[in-house]
């Protein structure tokens, strides 16, 4: 089983991950949540989390006490050791093999801000990684937190059914997935491709894997980039290019 906490301003924006996949993990006790509201940690009278900058500008910051005390009641609630993570702009892109990496941990500590940030006091005495979802601005880390949580609760041991390896195969092999299709076989002047039709299963593996190949380098040159291809690999790209140029 798999702690995950969660320190946050918004608690109840959480209860998405009572849904589908990620619900069914906490149902089944392979992912154990834990959500801290900052709002409990604070000890003035006002109940205030956050101050302005120093050094002036706009926006405001959380402070470092309600955080702090958050932090220690979420480590001290569980003798799990846990890795602490701060999601932001400022952090690591997230990838599919540090999601991997993450999954193997026993337990995770998520601090999401709000406003401008977090005082980087906290960031250098409690941190272990600061990541992020991408190079744009949301307004806070609780979305940023659940597609973290829910990327790592599908990599867990018996979380996916069958479907596990497949997902797997497709972005943890560096490319993009190939196209599906389901029935009707014909809609006005689309067609399913035949080979999909034909029973021929090391012909529909084949046409799978040089689609993958192929939509990767229409796509997203950039991970081709990344990837060595193998000999088979190469000709079937070659020849996914050389189609894409009559048609
Ligand atoms: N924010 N990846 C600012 C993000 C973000 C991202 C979270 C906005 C933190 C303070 N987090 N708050 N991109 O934009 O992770």
């Amino acid at each position: 089983m798999m702690e995950v906490d969660v320190i946050t301003l918004f608690p109840t924006m959480f209860s998405a991950l009572d849904y589908g996949v990620v619900g069914r993990a906490q149902d089944s006790q392979r992912l154990k949540l834990s959500i801290y509201a900052l709002r409990n940690y604070t000890e003035n009278p006002s109940n205030r989390v956050d101050d302005r900058p120093y050094g002036g500008g706009p926006g405001m910051i959380l402070q470092y006490e309600p955080l702090e005390k958050a932090i220690q009641a979420a480590l001290s609630a569980s003798s799990t050791p846990s890795t602490l993570l701060y999601l932001s702009p400022q952090g690591a892109p997230l990838s599919q093999s540090t999601i991997k990496h993450l999954a193997q941990q026993p337990r995770l500590t998520l601090l999401c801000g709000r406003y401008e940030g977090i005082d980087e006091r906290i960031i250098d005495r409690f941190v272990d990684q600061e990541l992020s979802v991408g190079d744009y601005i949301v307004s806070g880390g609780e979305l940023p937190a659940m597609l973290l949580i829910d990327a790592v609760t599908r990599m867990l041991p018996g979380v996916l059914g069958h479907e596990q390896s497949a997902v797997q195969d497709s972005f943890s092999e560096g490319l993009l997935d190939h196209p599906h299709y389901t029935r009707p076989r014909q809609i006005n002047q689309q067609t399913v491709p035949s080979v999909l039709l034909s029973g021929n299963h090391e012909a529909i593996t084949r046409w799978r894997q040089q689609q993958a190949l192929g939509k990767t380098w229409q796509k997203r040159p950039d991970l081709l980039k990344r990837r060595s291809l193998t000999a088979e690999e190469k000709r079937l790209l070659d020849q996914y290019i050389k189609n894409s140029l009559d048609q």
